[in-house]
């Protein structure tokens, strides 16, 4: 038998995990028609009109728009729904999800509430834009 007591490996976690935060990017193509992306925004993310209709124009002009931000969960179901509701009327409308590192870090000092930022300026870090 050995001598050895080795010691029991405890890791300490200080603080709960919050779930990443992850973007919902609408991404251009040349055949979905506009009013037909403007119907998806205001059904799938409760949009106005006015904001539906400048998330749009901003992923038509620059490539794609960050549509919103959520759990990583409700931001892949988001994109799948509003993706999946152009195919089945036969446009290649999509949308994808990516980790927001900004919203991540907001979050952690005020709320862990998905913050929703229509057309934010902050686009520009986009790669796609
Ligand atoms: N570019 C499309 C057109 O001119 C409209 C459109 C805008 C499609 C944004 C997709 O994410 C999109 N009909």
């Amino acid at each position: 038998m050995s001598n050895t007591v080795s010691k029991p490996r405890i890791k300490v976690q200080s603080k709960t995990e919050r779930p990443r935060l992850h973007k919902v990017i609408l991404v251009n193509d040349d055949y979905t028609p506009r009013e037909f992306v403007v119907t998806v925004l205001k059904a799938e993310f409760h949009m106005s009109e006015d904001q539906a209709y400048w998330v749009m124009m901003t992923a038509h002009r620059r490539g794609a728009c960050v549509v919103a931000v959520f759990a990583r969960d409700i931001a892949e179901t988001k994109a799948t729904r509003a993706t999946e509701a152009g195919g089945r009327k036969g446009h290649p409308l999509t949308f994808t999800t990516e980790p927001e590192e900004w919203a991540e870090l907001r979050a952690s000092r005020e709320t862990s509430r998905p913050i929703t930022i229509p057309a934010l300026p902050s686009v520009t870090s986009l790669t796609s834009c």
